[in-house]
């Protein structure tokens, strides 16, 4: 056992997708730079490292096009992988983007031979995940979207996402497995626009489900900035509606491409914020790295790029706790008036509000008005609390 407190913990609950370490460094407009994986092998390092499981798309196990016996084996040495190293699979989700036939989409393309097969695609890995002991599966929906406007109906493509989530409800349910859906937000790339660009898109699509209470979300960092959106406020309100079932951590700089940079790099405001929510809001799920190491990294590159994520999230879980427990903090946040904020509007109800003269009639609104809110000596004890100057 070790006693440094940044050491990555199985406790910790830190998983990596095997497409994250395994990324060659294909963009769009370069070659690989690194040579392929074997998801034994990553299962074997991220072990080492302290990292609690592994997850995966159908494709990045079992190359797409494998016969039977080939698939056999795939999953046999990743079980064993697994077994030996002690990792779990607490998530897998489908590769519904790479081959061609998903080049409109897969649930909503707009030609129904593709939308059947990508739902039996996803059902035969949703056999596996539950085989493997997997409690969440994600669905990421890269392709559903268009470039142009008359390509895509938006709203018989909802009805058709919507068929397909109940489908695949319907199945879990028939099955007996203990799995939830995690929708994953994305506003473009690669599609120009993709359908459920936001965690605000996704959550109300949910309450339109047959079966809601199956289906949450698995916001990640960067998809959220890239569309200029506060993260940390969108877990906020995923908790609030108690959808948070999966987090996808990465960086991200900006509204610009998608970075998937190492958690910790990008946004390191928002990465403080994230993580002081995490924790203080006592999220038990799996802490899930879906980063890219740079292009530019060799094999060792890549396991310190993977290594960063994690130790990050604890330096910011210990900087959180360090801001928590500062009596000076504790007062700013009194002087900010958050306390105020956690006591109801009118518990009095609506006739005492309208009875109560204070509230209108007598309000004072200019000494209201002049109150200073103090935010700033907050904020910057935040920052001096992150940048490690108390
Ligand atoms: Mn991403």
């Amino acid at each position: 056992m070790t006693s440094d407190p940044l050491a990555p913990l199985p406790a910790h609950k830190f998983t990596f997708g095997l497409w994250t370490v395994g990324w060659q460094g294909r963009d769009p407009f370069g070659d690989a730079t690194r040579a392929a994986l074997d998801p034994v092998e990553s299962v074997r390092r991220l072990a080492e490292l302290g990292a609690y499981g592994v997850t995966f798309h159908d494709d990045d196990l079992i190359p797409f096009g494998t016969g039977e016996a080939g698939r056999e084996l795939a999953v046999k040495r990743f079980r064993s992988a697994l077994d030996s190293a002690g990792l779990k699979v607490p998530m897998a989700t489908t590769n519904l983007f790479t081959h061609p036939v998903f080049k409109d989409g897969a649930f909503t393309a707009n030609d129904r031979d593709v939308r059947r097969y990508a739902l039996r695609k996803t059902i035969r890995n949703i056999d596996l995940a539950a085989e493997l002991g997997a409690s969440v599966y994600v669905a990421w929906g890269g392709r559903e979207g268009s470039e142009s406007g008359a390509a895509k109906d938006v709203r018989t493509a909802l009805d058709r996402l919507k068929e397909s989530f109940d489908l695949l409800g319907e199945y879990v349910e028939q099955q007996g497995y203990d799995l939830r859906f995690a929708i994953e937000p994305k506003p473009n790339e690669p599609r120009g626009d993709i359908l459920l660009p936001t965690i605000g898109h996704a959550l109300a699509f949910i309450n339109e489900l047959e079966r809601p209470e199956r289906v949450g979300l698995n916001p990640e960092v960067g998809h959220e900035q890239m569309a200029g959106l506060n993260f940390p406020h969108g877990i906020a309100q995923t908790l609030w509606h108690g959808k948070l079932f999966h987090i996808d951590l990465n960086g991200q700089s900006g509204i610009k491409y998608d970075q998937d940079l190492r958690f910790g790099a990008g946004d390191l405001r928002q990465a403080f914020w994230l993580v002081d929510l995490l924790e203080s809001a006592g999220y038990d799920g799996a802490r899930h790295f879906d980063f890219k190491p740079p292009r530019t990294e060799d094999s060792a590159g890549v396991w310190a790029s993977a290594a960063a994520c994690m130790r990050n999230y604890l330096l910011l879980a210990e900087r959180s706790r360090s801001f928590r427990a500062d009596p000076e903090v504790r007062a700013a946040l009194a002087a900010s008036r958050l306390p105020e904020l956690a006591r109801p509007t009118a518990e009095d109800g609506l006739a005492g509000l309208l009875a109560d003269r204070s509230a209108f009639e007598e309000f004072d609104v200019d000494a209201a008005g002049g109150r200073g809110m103090a935010f700033e000596q907050l904020d910057q004890l935040a920052l001096e609390h992150l940048l490690g100057a108390r």
